[in-house]
């Protein structure tokens, strides 16, 4: 495994340019091959890559949870989705591209859900969600193996918050699966300060393109089959537009000739530690219910 420290860094400004949009050839000068340790130039890691780390986890049953996921569709990514916010009309909310992206596992309480829960494909799932947990305790085993310390810092995090919010022996609340495409130059909100994050990718079909980049580094990697890569997500990243051999730049999985590159981001929700017991939290959601009612 090669450990690299990078020397230099773009500047803030050049950054802000690319920030929310979609990533090219032109914002990368090295793309890594093989498994590699990328160290920012202050030595702190900024990405662990492990080329195949999950050849023999990934079960059929494990992929078809995942592909079977292509359907949801979120237009919360933000600038993630690789577009702009839009108001409809003189509605309030603001829009994002509608992209294929799922977020299962736990989620705190944020947004109009004012109380913790298992998300909502979640508890419609639960025994594919559990069908997944081999695979996310394999993510944390090398996690554990190769960014010894802030695998630590997010295990404690993760064990003094209920378990039922906890993927068993890993220190992951969360996933979010994303389907074949392209994600706006971000950085990851909500997850631990102190942790890292990991992306396992699944790919089917042939496809050019859809590079993971971190652009203030110009640091690139093309992610195949069962690849793994351990990330600081607080630093800005995006991976570029995927082609399919139709020639369609795509936004979900090709129907016509079935390419799909399907990443899994999984991570620990900081927030979690504050959330009750399940059963409480489904109390402070009766409660909510009822009072939103009284107020009609
Ligand atoms: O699919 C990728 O390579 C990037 C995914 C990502 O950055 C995200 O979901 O926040």
């Amino acid at each position: 495994m090669i450990d690299l420290r990078l020397r230099s860094r773009i500047s803030d400004g050049e950054l802000d340019q690319k920030i929310g949009k979609v990533i090219t050839p032109r914002d990368w000068n090295l793309v890594l091959t093989g498994p590699a340790t990328i160290r920012k130039p202050n030595g702190h890691p900024l990405c662990v890559y492990l080329p195949k780390a999950l050849d023999g986890i990934v079960t059929r049953d494990m992929y078809e949870v995942l592909h079977g996921l292509r359907g949801e569709r979120t237009e919360n990514r933000g600038i993630a989705s690789g577009s702009p916010r839009v108001r409809r009309g003189n509605q309030k909310a603001t829009y994002s591209r509608r992209v294929p992206s799922a977020i299962i596992g736990a989620f705190d309480a944020a947004g109009r859900e004012k109380y913790c829960r298992l998300t909502a494909w979640t508890g419609r799932n639960l025994p594919q969600w559990q069908t997944l947990h081999p695979l996310l305790r394999a993510i944390a085993g090398n996690l554990e193996q190769h960014v010894p310390d802030r695998y630590a810092a997010q295990l404690a995090e993760a064990q003094r918050t209920h378990q039922e919010w906890v993927v068993p022996d890993t220190p992951f609340t969360t996933v979010t699966v994303n389907n074949t495409y392209p994600t706006g130059v971000h950085t990851d909100a909500g997850d631990l300060d102190a942790g890292f994050s990991t992306l396992a990718c699944l790919r089917r079909g042939t496809y050019t393109g859809g590079h993971l980049c971190f652009p203030r580094y110009r640091v690139a990697v093309d992610m195949h089959d069962t690849d793994l890569i351990l990330m600081d997500a607080h630093e800005y990243h995006g991976n570029a537009h995927v082609t399919c051999t139709c020639g369609t730049q795509l936004n979900g999985m090709c129907d016509t000739c079935g390419a799909e590159r399907i990443s899994v981001v999984s991570y620990f929700r900081t927030k979690m530690t504050a959330c009750g017991t399940e059963e409480e939290e489904q109390q402070r959601a009766v409660q909510r219910r009822e009072n939103r009612n009284a107020t009609r």
